[in-house]
């Protein structure tokens, strides 16, 4: 059973049909659950509206209800006010309120309930993420007999940041009901076992806690991508097509430069404009030569601070625009939509430089997607040291966002990169993304709890 806040299938309205939801962890989780005749606990994204159980692919789907008001107080207060920006080195200042945390309390229960209600006897429970750390251990009160794991996506943070949290220790104590409980990276893991040792009695060292009796493995396994399918879109005529008819409407300069984002503050999209400018700024030369496009989706829109976060790089690519364009010629490009994965991949290939520039990021699925669709070891990938993914990507060019200069020089150096340095470094990042994608991850995670 995988238990996660939404369901890999979303309610359409107009049709009065239920369609998938794309994404790696359900393209990673479907064969799995059909093989397993498993089952998704998770919400249907529509409120006030209880669905009944129901298949769909070839698997089970059990929605869970939320009320309007359960919705806003659990999702858009505890977590994306509270938990989001706490576990995100607290870029943004998280706002502790009890009104917020008693509705993520109830929410978990109701999750932690349903999944009882709809339990095998020999099935194994498979929690997703930080919306629902307080379900393992309402499951274990439930249904002890179970093997349960968890997967966080996003990064646990240090101690002296999660220790602010007034509700700390009933956090560890839910994610301690789980017998296997994984994370993106080795620091990750590290903070939660410090974490758990000082705020609980539960004893032991990174990889292993006792607590209540039990043995808890801590486990290290970073997410990936259908990489396969990335590579396979990146060759793709249509696709290449696409690539092309982008640097043409951009009037074909020496250099692109992409940047996309769920327009989030932890993405550090404000700082790469900086840097952006900065680079204009020490080599005018690269004015008009250089295009840089910058891809965001639209994300928690009802989040005061995701609509301060919006104006203010709208307002920023204004100022910079106005400073360097000229006639039909701006340098940057923003795109504020969703685009379908075949688009997405076309901007993937147009570009020379990728642009990932997290304050903080549990992975960042983006660096990878862009380095399965360059199949002929082009393009140069610039890596802020602050995402997941910079345990693994060593042959990025890894950059200190917060460090304006060096941020503009790295940029600098990536656009000027010759091709067989790009190719040195593209060869050896695909190796690594195509070794580790998310079918090597779902199995780490699975083997470990004994699937
Ligand atoms: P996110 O914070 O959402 O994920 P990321 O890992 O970069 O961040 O994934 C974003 C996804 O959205 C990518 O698959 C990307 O292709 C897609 N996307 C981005 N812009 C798009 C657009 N304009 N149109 C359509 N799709 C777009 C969280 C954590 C990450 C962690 C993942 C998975 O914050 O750190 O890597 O979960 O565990």
């Amino acid at each position: 059973m995988v238990v996660a806040n939404r369901l890999p299938v979303s309610w359409d309205e107009e049709s009065g049909e239920w369609s998938p939801s794309p994404g790696g962890l359900v393209s990673a989780l479907t064969p799995i659950l059909q093989r397993t005749e498993g089952l998704w606990v998770g919400w249907s994204g529509v409120p006030e509206v209880g669905f009944e159980p129901f298949s769909h692919s070839g698997i089970r789907q059990v929605p869970v209800e939320l009320s309007e008001q359960l919705y806003l107080d659990f999702y858009t207060g505890f977590c994306n006010g509270t938990l989001w920006p706490l576990y995100h080195d607290a870029v943004r200042a998280p706002e502790f309120h009890r009104h917020w945390w008693r509705p993520y309390r109830e929410v978990n229960e109701g999750f932690a309930e349903t999944t009882v209600a709809h339990i095998g006897s020999d099935d194994v429970v498979w929690v997703q993420d930080y919306q629902l750390q307080l379900v393992p251990a309402m499951i274990r009160e439930r249904a002890k007999a179970h093997r349960i794991g968890f997967y966080l996506h996003i990064p646990f943070p240090p101690l002296e940041l999660f220790a602010k949290l007034p509700w700390r220790r009933q956090v560890i104590e839910g994610l301690l009901g789980s017998d296997v409980l994984a994370f993106q990276s080795r620091s990750s893991r590290t903070n939660f076992s410090v974490a758990a040792r000082r705020l609980t009695e539960a004893e032991g060292t990174t990889r292993e806690l006792s607590w209540q009796g039990r043995e808890v493995q801590l486990q290290v396994a970073p997410i990936g991508i259908d990489t396969a399918q990335f590579e396979e879109l990146g060759r793709a005529e249509e696709v290449r097509e696409h690539a092309a008819h982008i640097r043409s409407e951009l009037d074909n300069p020496d250099s692109v430069i992409l940047g996309v984002d769920r327009l989030d503050y932890t993405k550090g999209i404000d700082l790469r404009m900086t840097a952006f400018k900065t680079l204009f700024d020490m080599r005018p030369e690269m004015v008009g030569k250089v295009s840089f496009v910058q891809i965001a989706v639209p994300s928690r829109e009802d989040v005061p601070e995701y609509q301060r976060i919006r104006s203010e790089i709208e307002g920023m690519v204004g100022r910079i625009n106005g400073d360097f364009a000229e006639v039909g010629r701006p340098p940057i490009h923003y795109l504020y939509r969703s685009f379908g994965a075949e688009e997405l991949v076309g901007y993937y290939r147009a570009a020379d430089v990728m642009l990932v520039t997290p304050l903080r990021d549990g992975m960042n699925l983006v660096s990878k997607e862009y380095v399965a669709t360059r199949y002929d070891n082009t393009g140069a990938l610039v890596l802020s040291e602050f995402a997941g993914a910079s345990e693994e990507l060593h042959n990025a060019l890894v950059v200190n966002p917060h460090d304006v200069d060096a941020l503009a020089d790295t940029l600098g150096r990536a656009v000027s990169m010759d091709r067989t340095e790009q190719a040195r470094r593209m060869k050896a990042l695909r190796r690594t993304v195509a070794s580790k994608d998310v079918f090597w991850w779902a199995e780490r995670c699975l083997n470990a709890l004994g699937v």
